[in-house]
């Protein structure tokens, strides 16, 4: 289904008078309020094909209906959700979860709904069903150079399906490592892994990048071979120029200070992108912003300054995607939901006022530093942000847009309540 512009609009003007109010007070708070507006009309979140239906957990899943059953109808659901907050203008794929089957009618029918396609991501996690060889014991690990060799296959296939749709990176994402002490021997791993990865690297077209994303751990819970931003950098590093490290925010350990993460390897210029979600254990893949939005604050904040003072675009030099999908909400609210939380921290992170952070920094004024800092994060934004999207065409507030309209009870009666997406 598609939403209609004119019902948009429609319901835009309802709420036109108190959003106006809103906007002007805001203005008066934050000084750069225009450019911030029109950075957040710029700015794009991609939305990872496997986020449309439920996650679920190895207990359970708990299906709430009408999920897409198809890549076309994956297509449409990123369809609305842009509509909706017109900040959502991009859709990554998951292989095999998401193969498309005739590339030119995906793209087609991707750029009715004024869809991209973000970065493609290999799946050498599981075993596939027509799959000659397993990947239990790892894949660019593997002891075996035969295993080795399909999951570089695989990579290589995936990058061809990218090409075909426009993408321009590739994110490997590997669950190898062990579960127990001794079961294997971590510089052969690596070494394995490297060789692996470079053969993968070696079929990249001249401008695209290679993501390589880390994880502390799950599935292995002893050793993970790419577990850190330190393991990453280094295969990066020995790849070459084209290949970063990606950040997923539940990939660290309890804890971990992902900003300062964030600032080092800006500053090494080997940042790829990020994927956004939250938690409060580890990977549990919650709405971002959910649980701890000043860390998504204090994230964006180096984002922006590592971003500005290497000159580069906001929107397109960086990856930014949504790395989530659990059990308990409607995937579409949800995911309206983060891009809200992500754009509201980034917004915040705009209006901090650098020169004077500098300052308290070098003067080593501890308090005014964090006042700086936890005034942006106190602003409310919201406004800021509504205002992008009411320029761009969208929402006003897009969930309360999305109920009137019924939009999940439309989609279960086109659908059905039994439709499972492919994905975790
Ligand atoms: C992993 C990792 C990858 C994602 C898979 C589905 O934990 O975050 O980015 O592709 O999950
Ligand atoms: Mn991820
Ligand atoms: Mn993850």
């Amino acid at each position: 289904m598609k939403l209609n512009k004119e019902d948009i609009q429609e319901y835009n003007e309802g709420l036109l008078e108190f959003h106006q109010e809103k906007l002007a007070f805001t203005k008066k708070e934050v000084t750069n309020a225009e450019a911030i507006i029109q950075k957040l009309v710029d700015f794009q979140i991609a939305i990872p094909s496997w986020a449309l239906g439920t996650g679920g957990t190895r207990f359970g899943r708990f299906s709430g209906g009408g999920e897409p059953a198809t890549l076309e109808q994956k297509i449409e659901d990123v369809g609305l959700l842009h509509a909706l907050n017109q900040a959502s203008g991009a859709i990554s794929l998951h292989i095999p979860w998401d193969i498309p089957k005739d590339a030119a009618a995906i793209k087609a029918l991707a750029d009715e709904h004024g869809l991209v396609f973000d970065a493609v991501n290999s799946n050498t996690f599981q075993d596939q069903a027509d799959q000659e060889l397993s990947y239990k014991f790892g894949s660019l690990q593997h002891t075996d150079p035969a295993v080795r060799q399909q999951a570089v296959d695989h990579n290589i296939e995936v990058i061809k399906h990218g090409i075909e749709l426009g993408s321009k990176s590739l994110t490997v994402w590997l669950s190898d490592g062990s579960c127990f002490p001794g079961q294997i021997n971590f510089k052969k791993a690596f070494e394995n892994t490297l060789e692996s990865l470079q053969k993968i690297y070696a079929e990249l077209p001249e401008d695209w990048k290679m993501f390589v994303e880390y994880k502390a751990f799950e599935p292995n819970f002893y050793s993970m071979t790419v577990g850190d931003w330190g393991q990453s950098l280094l295969f990066a590093n020995k790849l070459g120029p084209k290949a970063k490290t990606l950040v997923d925010l539940g990939h660290h350990l309890p804890n971990a200070n992902i900003e300062q993460i964030v600032s080092l390897l800006m500053m090494e210029g080997k940042l790829a992108g990020f994927h956004f979600n939250d938690s409060k254990y580890a990977d549990d893949d919650l709405t971002a912003g959910a649980i701890k939005p000043y860390q998504l604050f204090l994230i964006f904040n180096e984002l922006v300054a590592g971003m500005d003072a290497a000159g580069m675009n906001h929107a397109k030099d960086l990856g930014w995607m949504i790395d989530a999908s659990h059990n308990v909400k409607d995937p579409l609210e949800d995911l309206l939901q983060s891009v809200e939380a992500i754009m509201l921290a980034y917004a915040q992170a705009l209006s901090v006022d650098k020169e004077a952070l500098e300052n308290a920094r070098e003067d080593n004024d501890v308090v005014v530093a964090q006042n700086i800092l936890q005034n942006a994060f106190r602003t409310d934004m919201r406004a800021l942000v509504a205002e992008a999207r009411l320029r761009a065409g969208g929402a006003l507030n897009p969930i309360g847009f999305y109920r009137k309209m019924d939009v999940r009870d439309k989609l279960i009666r086109e659908r059905g309540s039994k439709t499972v997406a492919t994905g975790l």
